[in-house]
């Protein structure tokens, strides 16, 4: 039987409302943890359904059951797998459980579980109901006390939400913390550690001269790794007074390092847990794109504490509500605290390469989805990233002041609520004036719109005509689409490279904010006075997540790289050039002929490694267009091709620019302390895209200067990139030395064995390795970061996944089955490559079909799972 699907339409409001919940937490080394629950409901008036009461639970023992003090009869409950049904209860009534949990035996690492000898919880989405009986939903809030008693020298820290307002020593060497959270949450922010951990403690002033209390925990062995995530908690605290005029909510904050972890972080009201991947750093260990990640991770859950915490969703349908949003203010903070061109470039990268494919798949999904076979898998690109420029568009259309407003007005208004996307859009359009109807079909249509642009110039009247045309492909249940409201941001270049001065009677254009505002399924903007044939930039800073079309000519492309204002575009310039190299090389593989790759490209290339000023910029315009990018761009998906054609066109690039790619690399050599600043992370950046083309040539010398970086190296940033190149082109005998002494030195650092892990993989040529590493001592499924350095890595690296005999799709489908059986939502995620199956080539399709089926005959299949395989099967 196929998976039911949960429905947005079936919402209706809690027949309860809780007033106030009291948990007590027995917690034991190895028996059972017993969990002790006082639970104050009130029907809720505006429910027509309060005389019985649902409450969720799974995998728990009930002990005991009473209401008001009075033990229950059977008869006056019903108890299933999913939960326990109370008949006949009272207007206002005290429900008091005992049930008996299994931490230490919970792999799926929902609820509360055991990880590195603590007690840890992961509540959102649906893991409380795996710690008590409970209306586990977003939409009911209470304030929580809770009492948690353990061994005191194994656990000696017991952590909850809030305030700490009581703890003492008991007997038998037990000791008892009772924490008080005055803010009222859903459950899902509810969170529980209990450890032996090192804490680094800092504080922060607040704008009103509050002081708050800062601390991060984490293994003894990690206390070096701290200081990073505690600057990056102090700058996003800023931040977030600066930018948004919100300031710290209680005396304390915490975060914890948890090295068994489903996601990146948690954003627990005061109690944040985070994955080690996102909290740790050190040079030594740690790469500049990991302190980016640390940096950005931490702002985005101490953002949550108002987009999400403070205002939160009234059903799990809206989880871009508070996940859209609070990526936009991470994104945001790391523009303003890095380099801006840089991380929305990198935004948009992702959202072509990963977002727009997910929108071309199986598992398609607007960003407010009407239906949801499983909650786990709501947490997907299209709710996080697709969100975050949905709030970017709103920017677009009302003006960066009004957003402001409406923000403010949206934080006062809803402050303490649960609440629906329209709330949100709502608050805008009132600040603004603007009518915002159309633009929710953002929310509720799937798909990538595409948006074909033609032109017209006029000499004589001196005009010039942008004629625009918007589409949107069919997806899973969604076979038309009505036209979206996209906000184009764009500008005219003179034959000097700047911008012209627009000039309109079209009210869609706002000179304020250079945005026309597309919203027919066609329609034209004529500027005048016009003076030379302009070229036009549009949809500058991808004011919009869409698709634009215009026939540039190469000529044009390499003009808007050396002139666009607009950085994104300058380098989207160069996209564009890449891509339609690339299309040509697959055109000359798939008909047998030499690959030769556009000599355009390759000067325009040469041109931008000539930048001085901003060497990011140099390594973006060096991000060729990705597999995913291509093969979205194949009416049927080709790897082989593709796979051909980027490498020639790597390969042409190195040999064009061998001296000035090796000039690159001598010239930004840096010495002395590891510093994460802007200005090093762009020399290192360079100097790692120069070493990589190089050692692409072969050359001894080049493997030399990978190997005197590998021995000479100060950061992890700088070994990883010398590992990398020395992977793919050094001898077999120097290859194995590297990783010999790599697991040597780093066999206790956990981060630094998944890397060790990682690389091989990517590295490899085909299943053997990775199939080896899932059988090495130190490979375990229980631990997600270690699961996806292997499993993860391979189905990512197409030339492994799509190997042509197959052995790569039956590799991930034995490995999903295998992991479905420990962590049902990790193991989810990895089923995510085969949903663009039915787009590859028919000798693909037929090795993969039997792979999918194999995945949904076994028994006892997680719906996580069984639902992700069902959606792939439908859509071919
Ligand atoms: N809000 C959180 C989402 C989440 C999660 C985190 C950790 C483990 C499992 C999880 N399921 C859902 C993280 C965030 O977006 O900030
Ligand atoms: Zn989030």
């Amino acid at each position: 039987m196929t998976t039911q699907a949960l429905k947005l339409a079936d919402y209706k409001v809690p027949t309860h409302l809780i007033d106030q919940t009291e948990l007590s937490f027995d917690l034991q080394d190895e028996a059972d943890t017993i969990v002790s629950a006082n639970i104050h409901f009130t029907a809720n008036p505006k429910s027509d359904d309060s005389s019985s009461l649902f409450l969720n639970g799974e995998q728990m023992t009930l002990k005991e059951i009473s209401i008001d003090g009075v033990a229950l009869s059977e008869n006056q409950y019903t108890l299933t797998d999913e939960g326990l049904t109370l008949l006949n209860v009272p207007e206002r009534f005290s429900l008091q459980t005992k049930v008996a949990i299994k931490p230490q035996e919970n792999t799926a690492l929902e609820g509360l579980y055991t990880s590195g000898g603590k007690f840890t919880t992961q509540c959102e989405a649906e893991g409380f109901r795996r710690i008590t009986y409970y209306m586990d939903r977003p939409d009911v809030l209470t304030k929580f006390k809770v009492s948690i008693e353990a061994d005191k020298t194994k656990y000696p820290q017991l952590l909850s939400n809030g305030n700490l307002i009581e703890s003492k020593d008991l007997e038998n060497g037990r000791h008892l913390a009772v924490w008080d959270d005055p803010w009222a949450k859903p459950c899902y922010l509810f969170a529980l550690v209990a450890g032996s951990l090192t804490v680094l403690e800092d504080s922060f002033k607040t704008m009103s001269g509050k002081e708050v209390t800062l601390k991060i925990l984490c293994a003894k062995e990690d206390g070096d790794k701290i200081d990073h995530a505690m600057e990056s908690l102090k700058k996003s605290m800023t931040w977030d007074e600066e930018t948004y005029g919100l300031e710290y909510d209680l005396n304390i904050f915490h975060i914890v390092a948890v090295s068994d972890f489903n996601m990146g972080a948690m954003e627990n009201k005061s109690l944040n847990i985070f994955n080690t991947s996102c909290v740790l750093a050190h040079p030594d260990t740690t790469t500049d794109a990991g302190y980016n990640r640390v940096e950005a991770v931490v702002a985005h859950e101490y953002f949550h504490n108002y987009s999400g915490n403070r205002v939160t969703c009234n059903n799990w349908f809206q989880l871009s509500l508070k996940e859209g949003l609070t990526v936009n203010r991470d994104s945001c903070f790391t523009m303003d605290v890095t380099s801006r061109a840089t991380k929305r470039i990198e935004d948009v990268k992702m959202m072509r390469a990963y977002q727009f494919n997910e929108d071309a798949g199986a598992n398609a999904h607007a960003v407010r989805p009407i239906e949801a076979k499983s909650m786990n898998n709501l947490y997907t690109l299209t709710i996080y990233e697709k969100g975050s420029e949905v709030i970017h568009m709103y920017k677009q259309i009302i003006g960066l002041k009004n957003f402001r407003k409406g923000t403010d007005l949206y934080f006062k208004r809803f402050d303490g609520q649960a609440v629906a996307v329209e709330d949100f859009r709502d608050c805008m359009a009132e600040v603004s004036g603007v009518d915002l109807t159309q633009f929710t079909r953002w929310y509720d249509q799937a798909g990538t719109p595409v948006v074909d642009v033609t032109s017209a110039y006029d000499a004589t009247a001196k005009t010039f005509t942008l004629n625009f045309k918007q589409s949107c492909p069919a997806t899973p249940g969604q076979p038309t689409k009505e036209p979206f409201h996209i906000p184009v941001k764009m500008g005219l270049l003179d034959s000097q490279g700047n911008d012209m001065v627009l000039e309109t009677e079209d009210t869609a254009y706002a000179a304020d904010t250079s945005v026309f505002h597309l919203k027919g399924a066609e329609q034209s903007i004529t500027f005048t006075n016009v003076k030379e044939v302009p070229l036009p930039s549009l949809l500058r800073d991808f004011s919009a997540p869409i698709t634009l079309n215009y026939e540039y000519s190469d000529a044009e492309l390499a003009r808007l790289i050396t002139d666009d204002n607009d950085p994104v575009n300058r380098w989207d310039a160069g996209q564009r050039l890449a891509m339609r190299a690339t299309l040509n090389l697959i055109d000359q593989f798939q008909n047998d002929q030499d690959l030769e790759v556009n000599t355009n490209l390759i000067s325009a290339l040469g041109e931008a490694l000539n930048e001085k000023d901003d060497l990011s910029m140099i390594a973006d315009m060096f991000m060729l267009p990705s597999f995913s990018e291509v093969a979205q761009k194949m009416d049927v998906i080709d790897p082989d091709a593709i796979l051909a054609a980027t490498k020639a066109l790597k390969d042409t690039l190195a040999q064009a620019h061998e001296e000035k790619l090796l000039s690159l690399y001598n010239a930004h050599q840096l010495s002395g302390e590891y510093k994460y600043q802007p200005v090093d992370v762009a020399k290192r950046r360079v100097q790692g895209l120069a070493l990589s083309l190089l050692c692409r040539l072969g050359k001894e010398e080049y493997i030399a200067l990978a190997t005197a970086r590998y021995d000479a190296a100060l950061n992890y940033t700088e070994v990883g990139q010398a590992m990398d190149a020395i992977l793919q082109k050094g001898s077999n005998d120097q290859k194995d030395q590297m990783l010999n002494a790599h697991y040597t030195k780093w066999q206790s650092e956990d981060l630094m064995i998944d890397d060790w892990f990682r690389k091989q993989v990517v590295s490899s040529k085909g299943t053997q390795i990775a199939e080896s590493l899932t059988k090495h001592a130190n490979f375990k499924y229980t631990n997600p970061n270690r699961a996806r350095s292997v499993i993860g890595a391979f189905m990512m690296t197409p030339k492994l996944f799509h190997a042509k005999d197959g052995e790569g799709y039956r590799f991930v489908a034995d490995q999903i089955l295998a992991m479905d059986k420990i962590n049902p939502q990790t193991a989810a995620r990895f089923c995510d490559q085969f949903s663009i199956w039915s787009k590859l080539d028919e000798d693909r399709k037929a090795l993969i079909k039997p792979n999918l089926e194999r995945i949904l005959s076994a028994k006892e299949l997680s719906k996580d799972v069984k639902s992700k395989i069902e959606n792939c099967l439908e859509s071919a």
